[in-house]
Parts: structure tokens; sequence; C-alpha cells
């Protein structure tokens, strides 16, 4: 499942958003796993890594709940939510998200989008064949279909469907914010 959620976030939920990841921005935490040292399943990324309350709270709030839950056609409960700032070079390497991400919310905020490369082709594969993939593209397959987060918050099965972010061009940061969901049992 990959949709856009034209209608998730309102202009001022979203203008509140960009503030608190510029506010955050000070305190954000760079995770740098970009190491040819880390492990062969091991995803490599580096980026920088925030938390807020108005992202918290707007995670959890019974309106997000519930228009995530219809997009995605079943009964979702937000688990982990971060603002993500991408800077010169930083990436992400061809990978499935863990679980408590069944589905995600991927929303840009400010800075060029550049694209995120999604992998529905990739689905069907283990977690080994994933990772050797992964490997023998340098973490960056082509022919992945190229989605654009300016172009409206995208919503996808985060540990289903692999995808990757090549590494960041241009000075300026890409600043956006991922809300994982799980999926309450049936
Ligand atoms: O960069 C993005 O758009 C998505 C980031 C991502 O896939 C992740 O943090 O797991
Ligand atoms: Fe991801």
């Amino acid at each position: 499942m990959l949709t856009r959620m034209t209608d998730v976030l309102d202009t001022s939920s979203a203008r509140c958003l960009t503030v608190e990841a510029h506010r955050c921005r000070g305190g954000a935490a760079e995770v740098d796993k970009s190491s040819e040292e880390a492990g062969p399943s091991d995803t490599r990324y580096r980026a920088m890594y925030a938390t807020g309350e108005v992202l918290g709270q707007l995670h959890r709030s019974d309106s997000m709940i519930a228009a995530v839950s219809r997009a995605a056609g079943v009964v979702v409960e937000p688990s982990v939510a971060t603002y993500i700032y991408y800077r010169k070079g930083d990436f992400i390497a061809l990978h499935r998200d863990q679980e408590i991400c069944k589905t995600v919310l991927l929303v840009w905020l400010a800075g060029p989008g550049g694209p995120l490369h999604v992998h529905p082709d990739l689905s069907h594969l283990d977690p080994d064949q994933l990772s050797r993939v992964s490997r023998e593209a340098g973490g960056h397959p082509a022919n992945g279909a190229r989605h654009l987060l300016q172009e409206g918050p995208l919503l996808m099965t985060g540990s289903v469907v692999p995808h990757h972010r090549p590494p960041h061009d241009g000075d300026e940061e890409l600043v956006m914010a991922s809300f994982c969901f799980d999926h309450r049992p049936a």
C-alpha cells in the first residue's frame, strides 16, 4: 500500500510542525551507520533525528489515528515519530522499516525534497536477499518508483515495501517528519 494523504495535515498543523522541527534542530542527534563495518544485514544510513511535543501530540491525536486507519484499511496505533534532517550527503540505504512501522506516514516540512525511492518489486525478498541486493547496488538500486514528499504526505507499508533515499544533494537541509504506526491485532 502506497498512497498520498493530501488531507491528513491542515495548513496550521503543518506550520506548527515545521516551526517545532526548526526549534528542535539544535538538539537533534546524529545517527551515523554509514560505516562499512556495520553488519552485512544492517541498514546503512546517516542523518540527524529529533522528537518534539507537537510531533508527539499530532501522532497520538484521534484525528490522525482515524485518518491513517481509514487510508490503511486497518486500525493503527502510533509507535514512534521523529523529525529527520538530511544534510548534504546524508542518506538511507535500501531497507524495510522495523515491525512497529507497519504503516508509516512521511511528511515533507522544508528544504529540497529529493526523491524517496520505493521498491514494491523487491517486497518478496527475504532479509538476506534484500541485503545482498542492497550491497550489490551500493545501497541504492535503480528502477524504484521515485516519490517527492513535497507533493504531499506519503503513506506506505514501511515494514513491507523496501525503500531508500540516495545521498542528499545540495547545501540546504531536507527537514521531514516520520510517523510510524503499528497495527492493532484484530
Ligand atoms: O527519507 C525518507 O523519506 C524516509 C526515511 C526512512 O525510510 C526511514 O527513516 O526509515
Ligand atoms: Fe524507512
